[in-house]
């Protein structure tokens, strides 16, 4: 075969952010046009089942273009693992090795998706063996596009992102989140609005993981904080955050890595002061 004839059947030669970034938007716009429609029938039935459809569909979208690029690559999504943090931890356990790792959640802010809080997020991560390369979170709804390349710098719109300038919690605006159905983490996040609230300038909690670890990297947030969550939460994000300046760790104050479940992230300058106060209120998620 010449070259000429080579080049026209590559089709794997497009980067890998390129590709994140296309199937990201791709999906999002989908999901958006299943916003309404589904708000509307879930009122007659299961809406639990109506957006399982949509995260299914949108899962099963992303792998498909993920895979017409990049065959080779190994896949990890939400929609692809059985419930609860046994089968997460177990699904990342055997993934986390392969040379290319996509990570996928298809929509990060169900709940929100149920019932049309219009935030919530395609949040898409390419690992290289058990490191994280390329990271694109995409908000639909604000049509915003959060993408970060390791060792490149985050953008929005073009634009390099930067975490804010705060120093003290008296300044920081943070967030932190409720992962739905998990009882046992609900007192400890209970502990840990009641010590923070007094410390901040004030708390949002808008319901997407991938979306506050962006707004972390956008500098819209000071830090944010969540115990309970999964890789595909906090993959992409995690980038973000790193590539703006920021600072990713679990609750306890160790770097971030893909199996961490309870995450601290900030603009850097509050790291140590959350973390300080997380830990004195026994709010860590981790066992004292
Ligand atoms: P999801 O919408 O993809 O489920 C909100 O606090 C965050 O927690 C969201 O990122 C949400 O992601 C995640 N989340 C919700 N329920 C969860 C659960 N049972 N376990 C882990 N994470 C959950
Ligand atoms: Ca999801």
């Amino acid at each position: 075969m010449s070259n000429d004839q080579k080049e026209i059947y590559t089709i794997g030669s497009k980067s890998y952010t390129a590709v994140a970034i296309n199937t990201a938007a791709k999906a999002g716009e989908w999901i958006k046009l299943k916003l309404g429609a589904h708000a509307r029938l879930d009122l007659k039935s299961s809406s639990q089942d109506l957006v399982t459809e949509v995260d299914r569909g949108s899962e099963a979208l992303i792998r498909n273009l993920i895979k017409t690029h990049f065959p080779d690559h190994a896949f990890l999504g939400e929609e692809g693992v059985g419930s609860g943090p046994e089968a997460s931890v177990k699904a990342l356990q055997e993934a986390i090795g392969e040379d290319y790792l996509w990570i996928v959640d298809p929509i990060d802010g169900t709940t929100n998706f149920v019932h049309g809080f219009p935030f919530f997020s395609v949040s898409i991560a390419l690992a290289h063996r058990g490191e994280v390369i390329v990271g694109v979170v995409y908000d639909p709804i604000h049509d915003e596009l959060f993408v970060a390349e390791k060792g490149k710098g985050a953008y929005l719109k073009g634009k390099p992102m930067r975490v804010s300038a705060e120093a003290r919690l008296s300044d920081s605006l943070v967030a932190t989140g409720f992962p739905a159905g998990t009882h046992t983490t609900l007192p400890v996040n209970m502990k840990g609005l009641q010590s923070i609230a007094p410390h901040v300038r004030n708390i949002r909690v808008v319901g997407s993981a991938a979306l506050h670890m962006a707004y972390v990297a956008a500098g819209r947030l000071s830090g944010f904080w969540e115990i309970g969550l999964n890789s595909w939460d906090l993959a992409a994000g995690a980038l973000l955050v790193k590539e703006a300046g920021g600072e990713v760790t679990d609750t306890m104050g160790r770097s971030y890595s893909l199996p961490v479940r309870h995450v601290l992230a900030t603009n850097g300058g509050i790291h140590r002061e959350l973390q300080l106060q997380l830990a004195a209120a026994d709010a860590t998620g981790y066992e004292a």
